[in-house]
């Protein structure tokens, strides 16, 4: 470094700056008067209405951040016995993905998103606060192992189904549709790789018999294992289950409403054999394709999954990559011609008065996002629209 004359001036200015500063009293100075200790921090720092730690997240650029500013809770832990609504966690996992990987860092990914949103703000065009009507928690993440998804996904199984075999912290008058009559918690998943869809698809065909799944993606997710093994597979070898083949299981495991009353909606990926047309429709689904949107608009859309789904119980799983990768680029598999934003929202939105027991988005894989994190928001926004639904539709008969 070259030190010259000038520069050495304003070194020695500086030094004289601060040492004029530290020799300022700054008006308060608790930590200088002695009464540190007579201080009440609870009052300080905690509204009065709410003595938790409400405060520390008011505002979205600071504080712990949880999914809408949910409260965080430790729901396997220390706040096992405290009841909830609706209990958000993530799923980070994505080692069964068939292209590109990342969307382990999807679940925080979708709560940075999330900072603008609060549970408590009101969604306006679906006229509802979510708090009103749902206490929402954020569990955190499932701690799901990287070496063996067969353990990671029995991991995410097992967590799902003890928050779902709690009762709900609020009660309604009607009967409910669980099967054993009572009220439970409803879970948001953030992901995460499609695959997770399975464990969570059981965890709620166990407490309300099989569900009719609304699915949002640009690709079907039906394909028997075999397509999916991704190369040659050594003989009697097991193939596991991938994020394209997880329907296929959930429809041979019974856990999908019976008669076609499954919808994918926004498909638009290339496929191999019009024989994967013919079997989707085998294994429980109708069809409702990206250009849909445009051909029939969004009421058309809408139309055409609430005369799939009737009056079933229904669980709601987006793939990030329904979105047009113009608005949502961060996914492993983008494909182009995709919904938007706008779209979506109007889309779920019409969906109000479904019976949603459960929902996730997955796919969102933030190291492909772009510095501003637009496909982040979109993922939270969404999130925060399925909250919407949940809130307006109690699960009652
Ligand atoms: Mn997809």
């Amino acid at each position: 470094m070259v030190f010259s004359p000038r520069l050495s001036a304003a070194v020695i200015l500086a030094s004289q700056a601060a040492q004029i500063l530290c020799s300022i009293q700054y008006p308060v100075g608790f930590a200088n008067t002695g009464t540190l200790d007579a201080l009440n921090f609870t009052e300080i720092f905690a509204a009065p209405e709410d003595k938790s730690n409400a405060r520390w997240e008011r505002d979205s650029f600071h504080g712990l951040t949880t999914f809408a500013r949910a409260s965080p809770l430790r729901c396997f832990g220390a706040d096992g016995d405290s009841g909830y609504d609706v209990a958000v966690i993530g799923a980070p996992f994505d080692t069964a993905t068939s292209f590109r990987p990342g969307a382990r860092f999807g679940p925080n990914g979708i709560r940075q998103g999330s900072r603008r949103l609060g549970v408590d703000r009101i969604n306006v065009p679906a006229k509802v606060r979510v708090s009103d009507h749902l206490d929402v928690v954020d569990c955190g993440d499932v701690p799901m192992v990287l070496t063996d998804n067969k353990v990671a996904l029995r991991q995410l199984e097992l967590a799902n189904a003890a928050l779902l075999s709690r009762t709900s912290l609020r009660s309604y008058s009607g009967k409910s549709i669980a099967k054993d009559g009572k009220f439970h918690p409803r879970v948001l998943t953030l992901g995460g790789d499609h695959t997770i869809t399975l464990p969570l698809l059981r965890g709620v065909a166990g407490v309300y018999g099989p569900v009719s799944v609304i699915h949002f993606d640009s690709h079907l997710d039906t394909w028997k294992p075999k397509p999916m093994a991704g190369g040659p597979w050594l003989p009697d070898e097991e193939i596991p289950v991938s994020h394209g083949s997880y329907f296929w299981y959930a429809w041979k495991e019974g856990l999908l409403a019976p008669n076609n009353a499954n919808i994918h909606v926004g498909i638009r990926g290339a496929i191999n054999s019009w024989k994967d047309y013919e079997e989707d429709h085998e294994f429980g689904w109708v069809i409702s394709h990206a250009e849909d949107v445009e051909d029939v608009g969004w009421k058309g859309v809408v139309k055409h999954i609430l005369e799939t789904v009737g009056d079933n119980p229904v669980y709601i799983t987006l793939d990030i990559d329904v979105l047009d990768p113009g608005v949502a680029p961060a996914t492993g598999t983008p494909e182009i011609g995709g919904i938007t934003t706008r779209e979506i929202k109007k889309i779920l939105q019409g969906l109000s008065g479904l019976k949603i027991v459960g929902a996730d988005i997955v796919e969102v894989a933030p190291g492909y996002d772009t510095q501003d994190e637009i496909t982040q928001i979109a993922a939270a926004n969404i999130g925060w629209e399925m909250l919407a639904l949940m809130a307006k539709t109690p699960l009652t008969e």
